[in-house]
């Protein structure tokens, strides 16, 4: 057959073990011809039995330059449906084509892929700016195409979020291509500043400009096409690949939120400028601003903030809409805030003191995108910069409904543009999966609104020391968790002598998890100082060693 031979051409390399993990497949970009070839079958098979767009995005995000990775975006263009992720890792590690093939028919039949009479499948191909997406991309069509009738479309070099966005929109008879992702957020942006009451237009000088670290990756270069449709924003971007420097070298989120020191191209120049960092996908944010002339040390402003400052906006405009006498009970809005354990336990306290319901999963953003997709409004963040704001169907519906109405009536008032601008937030950030485009012109919207500076939004609360580790150990699976990777089930033990060690400290907790990307245990430890967090996490490791 076609697959049969066309498989042939992309045989694994031997003795490489892949998952598909919490992030797709990531490897030596060296080894993985065979796994996006495979995935590439895996994404038309998935179309077909979806009957919808599926996206297949080649990056490996924050990792090193010679890594590349695959992942595949679902007709919501959220994460790969978990109840595939076997099959997928099934299919990367078939040893010949002999078993691929075999494997994909049983597959097909298991699952009743439709192939005679129905759509035939479509994938959009997205894929970053390392330079073994080139060749990644003809295994990505070679592997789309050798499923009958299959298309594969190459939407070129965008962020993982743009894409994810494209299937999402494409799904919904939107238009989806670059331009209308553009489009979109820029008109949303505008709407949200129109709508920013006049009296705080005058505060905190807040029109100087923003810095942005564009990790030398595919990001720094949307933002600048971006930064051209939008007015009263004014923002330098640095590290954007075009001046030589190395997708992820001493640049990037995670850098920045891992070691908290300035990224390259950064230093004491920048003292008092309001700074931020995107991962090398552009689907994590942090912001930051350098602390004194003299150090490379930042004031890390993360995904835990990031969140803190959307869910004070997001309640205040609730609260307008809930306190219009003629609103009351018209529609309860359930407003829900997701994090990992990772989430400094300040802004969790910070949080619960708002009033607002914080719910815990596991770390993996399909688990925290799950939870959020519960609420009216739910909004998540992992500590590292990644998260977005999901809006229900119906309180989208409820929102246009209540701005059509009013727009009639009485024009202009605070009601009305409360509405307006959660319709606006709702198109603004991508409701597909987290965006550091869209999530950083929220972000820069909402501190025009308030009024406010970077160190005055970084006053909301005040980080307690953390520190992480990395363990390693011989098999990291020995270690399983319960209650969002909270407490240590087995091995036995291991919880209770944990616990006597966080009982030393002041505002001590700490956790164990196994990597979900890595050959290692992460630990991590909070306490009130930065001694205590540092020598709790260190005899956690020295427990789980
Ligand atoms: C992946 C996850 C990210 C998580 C990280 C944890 C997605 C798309 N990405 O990058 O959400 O924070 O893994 O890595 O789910 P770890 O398991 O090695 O700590
Ligand atoms: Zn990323």
């Amino acid at each position: 057959s076609l697959l049969l031979s066309s498989s042939s051409h992309y045989l694994p390399p031997q003795g490489v073990k892949l998952s598909y993990g919490t992030a797709g497949f990531r490897a030596d970009a060296s080894l993985l011809h065979s796994t996006v070839y495979r995935v590439g079958i895996l994404a038309a098979l998935r179309s077909l039995k979806t009957q919808s767009m599926i996206g297949m995005m080649t990056t490996a995000s924050h990792n090193k330059i010679s890594d590349n990775g695959v992942k595949i975006a679902d007709p919501s263009g959220g994460m790969l449906s978990q109840q595939w992720e076997p099959f997928a890792d099934a299919l990367a590690n078939a040893p010949s084509p002999q078993d691929l093939v075999q494997l994909i028919n049983e597959f097909v039949k298991k699952e009743n892929i439709p192939f005679s009479g129905a759509r035939p499948a479509e994938v959009l191909l997205g894929r970053d700016t390392r330079p073994s997406g080139d060749a990644l991309l003809k295994a990505a069509k070679d592997g789309v195409t050798s499923v009958i009738a299959a298309v594969a479309i190459d939407m070129g070099i965008l962020t993982t979020p743009q894409l994810h966005w494209m299937v999402r929109a494409r799904n919904k008879g939107m238009k989806a291509s670059e331009h209308d992702y553009f489009g979109q957020l820029s008109s949303s942006f505008r709407c949200l500043m129109d709508l920013i009451p006049g009296d705080k237009s005058t505060f905190g000088g807040i029109n100087d400009k923003l810095v942005v670290d564009g990790a030398n990756g595919v990001g720094g270069v949307k933002l600048k096409v971006l930064e051209k449709l939008l007015n009263g924003l004014i923002i330098e971007v640095r590290n954007s690949g075009e001046d030589g420097g190395i997708l992820n070298e001493g640049v990037g989120a995670d850098y920045v939120q891992k070691e908290k020191v300035v990224p390259h191209g950064f230093g004491s120049k920048d003292v008092g400028t309001r700074c931020a960092s995107l991962d090398g996908d552009a689907d994590r944010l942090v912001y930051f601003c350098v602390s004194s002339e003299s150090s490379s040390k930042i004031d890390l402003v993360d995904g835990d903030k990031i969140l803190s400052l959307f869910a004070l906006f997001i309640r205040e405009q609730l609260r307008i809409l809930n306190e219009q006498e003629d609103m009351k009970n018209s529609y309860q809005a359930r407003l829900g805030v997701v994090q990992t354990a990772y989430a400094n336990g300040a802004s969790t306290n910070y949080l619960r003191q708002l009033g607002l319901e914080v719910n815990l999963t596991p770390t993996g953003v399909k688990y925290l995108h799950e939870k959020a997709a519960e609420f009216d409004i739910g909004i998540y963040f992992e500590a590292n910069g990644h998260g977005t704001i999901l809006f229900s169907e119906s309180f989208i519906g409820w929102l246009e409904a209540t701005t059509d109405k009013l727009s009639s009536g009485s024009k202009g008032s605070e009601v009305e543009k409360a509405a307006l601008r959660l319709l606006a937030v709702s198109k603004l950030i991508n409701q597909a999966v987290g965006d550091a485009l869209s999530g950083l012109l929220l972000v820069e919207v909402i501190l025009q609104h308030m009024g406010w500076t970077l160190d005055r939004w970084n006053e909301l609360y005040q980080d307690l020391p953390s520190r992480q580790l990395k363990v390693k150990v011989a098999d990291r699976t020995a270690v399983v968790t319960a209650n969002a990777e909270t407490v240590v089930v087995s091995p036995p033990g291991l919880q209770e002598a944990i616990n006597a060690e966080i009982a030393k400290y002041l505002q001590g907790r700490s956790f164990v998890r196994p990597s979900g990307t890595e050959d290692v245990v992460r630990v991590y430890a909070e306490a009130s100082t930065q001694e205590g967090a540092d020598s709790l996490a260190y005899s956690v490791s020295k427990l789980v060693e």
